[in-house]
């Protein structure tokens, strides 16, 4: 089967405007070769986002999960027209745009359960409060769902390195929760140090500001746990000896791609707006499912004394999704939903999959070998038998089709 489908029969050159996504005849069976994580780094790997290909980006940094950052990304977007007016913030175009909008926003110096207090405020008074020149407090406008408040406004593109994006594809298309957000901060305000939800990949985009970032490749968080197990709010590197780091200055126009499992931190060393998405796809959804299942472990251990009761694995599945956002269900409708929309997809030509982008053959077919692989992983595991039926029928009918082709 992976000769029949990994075959070189279609490739297409990709240009930086063309909406149309294809990687290379990659073949899947060296898809673990790539998974090679260089611990000692120091440095990060920069692009220009005019010369950039998909298909390196997606075989060279993806699949190896390391960062980079892409300059010069925001060039043709609407909101670094009208957002920023001489390299400072647009306030007045904000508030006249979106001031009646609501956003949340968190105060960086009121910490609770190790996270910033977070409230809703007008976007009207947020913008009031950073026109101020004595800050009383630092306020952070973040985790912003701006796209979703105001679906036909344009005012960014998705790069389109990031086009597989089968997270935001599948809420958008079901129309549940999305992962796409809008950071609006002052000078001194900051995000704690943290892991990306689901263990997901993300991209920020600074439309306008200068922000530093620190990024540890994964596993080293677990040199800076307290007794405890408890990870610092902020990770202060003059503390430790040995901790592998990367310390980053993102400048306006710049992009952050931030690998699966590399906790992180952001501080803004101007006003700065960013705009983030989190996403999910074939390079990153192993890691996603081990991320779940160690998850899942971890609460089981939790409530141990409970494991003889009849509700032992619903409670563990219910304190899963309230702890790590997803529980096996939900992430199983995610790969089941994506296996199905590919396979569609495969006898078509000119599909949207997310925003205005469609794949080439070869996409779509390594989705699919990206997703059996993982459809194997999850009927392994010891609860599977124990899902709902619904799921175990579309796992299996979609496992037969990709078998089949
Ligand atoms: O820009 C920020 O303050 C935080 C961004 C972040 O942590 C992320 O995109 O994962």
């Amino acid at each position: 089967m992976y000769q029949n489908i990994l075959l070189p029969n279609y490739y297409h050159n990709i240009m930086a405007t063309e909406p149309l996504i294809e990687i290379k005849d990659l073949p899947f069976k060296a898809f673990k070769d790539y998974h090679i994580e260089n611990k000692i780094m120091g440095t990060i790997q920069y692009s220009d986002y005019s010369t950039m290909c998909y298909h390196q980006f997606f075989s060279d940094v993806m699949l190896k999960n390391i960062p980079c950052v892409i300059k010069n990304v925001t060039n043709s977007w609407e909101c670094s027209k009208h957002w920023v007016v001489d390299e400072k913030i647009n306030y007045e175009y904000l508030i006249k745009e979106y001031g009646e909008l609501e956003a949340p926003v968190a105060n960086c110096d009121i910490i609770t359960f190790n996270s910033q207090c977070k409230t809703n405020m007008k976007v009207k008074h947020f913008m009031q409060y950073l026109k101020e020149s004595n800050k009383e407090k630092i306020l952070y406008l973040k985790d912003w769902h701006l796209k979703r408040l105001r679906p036909d406004d344009k005012f960014y593109e998705v790069p389109f390195i990031f086009a597989s994006d089968w997270l935001n594809e599948f809420a958008m298309d079901n129309k549940d929760d999305d992962y796409m957000f809008v950071y609006i901060g002052p000078k001194d305000s900051w995000t704690p140090f943290h892991c990306d939800v689901y263990s997901s990949y993300s991209w920020s985009v600074n439309v306008v500001g200068l922000k530093k970032w620190i990024l540890l490749p994964p596993g080293e968080e677990e040199k800076v746990k307290d007794s405890l197990n408890n990870l610092p709010i902020l990770f202060e590197p003059e503390k430790y000896k040995n901790v592998e780091y990367i310390e980053v200055y993102q400048e306006k126009g710049d992009c952050i791609f931030v690998p699966s499992g590399w906790h992180h931190q952001v501080f803004n060393l101007s006003d700065t707006i960013s705009i983030n998405h989190n996403f999910i796809n074939s390079c990153n959804i192993e890691k996603v499912w081990q991320s779940l299942v160690n998850n899942l472990v971890a609460v089981e251990n939790e409530i141990l004394e409970f494991k003889e009761s009849q509700e032992f694995m619903e409670q563990c599945q219910l304190i899963l999704k309230s702890v790590f956002g997803m529980d096996f269900s939900s992430f199983l409708n995610l790969i089941i939903y994506i296996g199905k929309k590919r396979l569609k997809h495969l006898n078509r030509n000119n599909n949207v999959v997310f925003e205005k982008f469609y794949y080439g053959k070869n996409h779509l077919q390594y989705d699919l070998l990206a997703l059996k692989n993982i459809y194997t992983l999850v009927q392994s595991h010891e609860l599977f038998s124990q899902l709902p039926n619904s799921i175990i029928t579309n796992l299996v009918q979609v496992m037969d089709s990709i078998n089949k082709l």
